[in-house]
This record gives structure tokens, sequence and C-alpha cells, in this order.
């Protein structure tokens, strides 16, 4: 039952609580993104994607925004605007307390993937996640005002500016951490989160050896659509495929994945783009994908693995 799951913010945090509820956690690795990091916001080595995961599987993420801590005041943040900072990016105080101790973790020398099992085992978490690549290597958006780091375009500057590219500075250069090959090889079930295709998951399949360790596992390999109805969910997906020429759609998730995927999981909505889909050389699953509830990420978690066992006894 051993589980891989591609994982990037808000959306894939939002499914693997569902998942977690169908698959034992000693099984399920989460491989997440880190395009999103910043090395040196305020002297913080700061992971958002790595933490929305961490904090929604263990149970203390801020329901509502879908980041952060529930609960969480932001004091800090205050005196810091006090004190003249332009304070874009809302850190309160229980978060800061995870980038603290994960900058002083990487000062002391620990690695990327250790501070994040050290900080996702002592919030409770039980099943793995891990970061995937220690090097930095931040995801940077070209706009009509020039190169912006993908936190900066999407809130800063409310991800208002025209997308031309998305850069992966230096990805060529970063290798897998730790245990994502071999998680991949090992794993009877490969899922993609429903998750931004270009900056969430799209860094994750850069990073070498990952695609090809994917394309060549035995594992099944499933997607969720992030999109219905032609728009996400959430973020700024729809920007960002135009902004690289892809139709925002299943079908436009589809091409991306093409290479790789089996299964395409999608909403009843996009029940008609189907034959677009299987024309790309996968099923399709039609499922409800918005996850308004518990109860429905749980259904659309055990869909997946279902039509990922069924697939492996076709084969
Ligand atoms: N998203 C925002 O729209 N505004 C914020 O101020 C903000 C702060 C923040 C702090 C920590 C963190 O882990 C995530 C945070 N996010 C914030 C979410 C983040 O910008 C994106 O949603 C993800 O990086 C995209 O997956």
């Amino acid at each position: 039952m051993s589980v891989v799951a591609l994982a990037g913010g808000v959306g894939a945090a939002r499914f693997l609580e569902g998942l977690v509820q169908v698959v034992p956690p000693e099984e399920l690795t989460v491989i997440v993104n880190t395009g999103d990091d910043m090395a040196n916001f305020m002297g913080l080595y700061i992971s958002p994607d790595v933490d929305i995961v961490t904090y929604t599987l263990a149970g203390i993420v801020d329901h509502k925004k879908g980041w952060g801590i529930e609960g969480d005041t932001f004091h800090a943040l205050q005196a810091l605007q006090k004190l003249g900072f332009d304070t874009w990016f809302s850190l309160g105080d229980q978060d800061l307390g995870t980038h603290l101790a994960r900058t002083a973790m990487l000062q002391q020398g620990w690695s990327l993937s250790k501070a994040t099992q050290a900080i996702s085992e002592l919030l409770g978490v039980r099943c793995r996640i891990i970061p995937m690549t220690e090097q930095w290597v931040p995801t940077r958006i070209v706009t009509d005002v020039g190169l912006i780091h993908f936190e900066e375009y999407l809130v800063k500057r409310k991800a208002q500016d025209a997308v031309e590219d998305v850069l992966f500075d230096g990805i060529d250069r970063t290798v897998p951490s730790p245990g994502v090959l071999d998680a991949l090889e090992q794993a009877e079930t490969i899922v993609v989160c429903p998750s931004n295709p270009i900056v969430s998951i799209g860094p994750i399949l850069a990073v070498p050896h990952i695609k090809p360790g994917i394309m060549k596992a035995d594992a099944v390999k499933v997607a969720v659509s992030p999109i219905i109805g032609g728009k996400p969910v959430k973020g700024p997906a729809d920007k960002l495929m135009e902004g690289k020429g892809i139709e925002v759609s299943a079908v436009g998730v589809a091409q991306i994945y093409e290479e790789f995927l089996d299964i395409m999981v999608i909403d009843k909505e996009d029940q008609h783009l189907t034959p677009r889909i299987e024309e790309l050389g996968m099923r399709v699953v039609i499922e409800q994908t918005h996850m308004t509830s518990m109860a429905r990420k749980k259904k659309l978690a055990q869909t997946v693995l279902a039509a990922a066992r069924e697939q492996k006894r076709k084969s």
C-alpha cells in the first residue's frame, strides 16, 4: 500500500487530510515543493509549502487561510511594522517559532530534510514529509515588471503582474533529497496532489532524476486535477498556465503530466473533457474534487486509491 504523494501548498494539504485517513501514516511519503522557499527572509529560512503540509497534517493549520497556524498572533509582525519594516508576508508568532527553529537547525549544519523531519515529528506528524531537494532553488516569475520571486509575485504583488515565463533558477544543478528516489521506486501508488501544476508540482518534476524516477517506477501514477471548470479552486494556476501557453483545464493539466500519468481524476463538471484526456493515453476517473468537507476529502482519496488498485489489477 506504499503511497508517495507529490505536493505543493494549500490544495495538496487539503487533499492529504483525506489521504491520511485511508493510508496508514507509515505507508505514506509526501514529497513537497520547495520552490516557494525564501532562504533569507528577515534572516530566516522559510519553506511555505513544507509548512502548509506539515501544519495541516499536524492538525494545527489555519483552515480558513490554508496556511499559518490556527489562532496564531502577530505581535512580532506588528513590532516590525512599528520599526518600519514592510511586513508583506504575514508571519505569525508561533509560525516564527518554526522558522527560527529551522533556521537554527540549518545553521547547525542540519540538512533541510533532517530539519523538516524533526519539525514534522515534533509536531506529531506520522507520515514522512521530504522536501524535493535540499538546495535552495527559488521559483521566479518573469513578468512585465521584471523577474520576481514567486511569493513576491503572489503575495506582495497579489498576482497582478503579467506572467511571461516561470523559471526554476539552477534546478538542473540540484539533486533529490535522500529517500525521494527510493520512495518512488518502492511505491505502489504515486499520487500527484491537486496543486498548481506549474509552480507547485512543476519544480518537483524539474529536480533531476525525479521525473525519470516516476516514469520508470512500477507504481500506478494518478493525478487529481486542481482545475475545475477551467478555473483553479484557489491560487494563480490559471495565470501561470496561461503564461506558459497551456490550456487552463483538466486537459491542460493532463498534458503537463502526460509523459508518466496513468489516471487523471477530474470533477463531474469536466466530464465532457474525458475523450480529450483519454486521447493522451490515460484513464479518466470522475469524482467530486471540490474538497468542501472532510468526508469529501476522504471520498476523493478513496477514489484515487481504488482507481490505482483497479489499474494494477488490469496491468
Ligand atoms: N499567503 C498569502 O497570501 N499571504 C501571506 O501573508 C502568506 C504568508 C505565509 C506565511 C507562511 C506560509 O507557510 C505561507 C504563507 N502564505 C501566505 C501562503 C503562500 O504564500 C502560498 O499560498 C504558498 O506558498 C503557495 O502554495
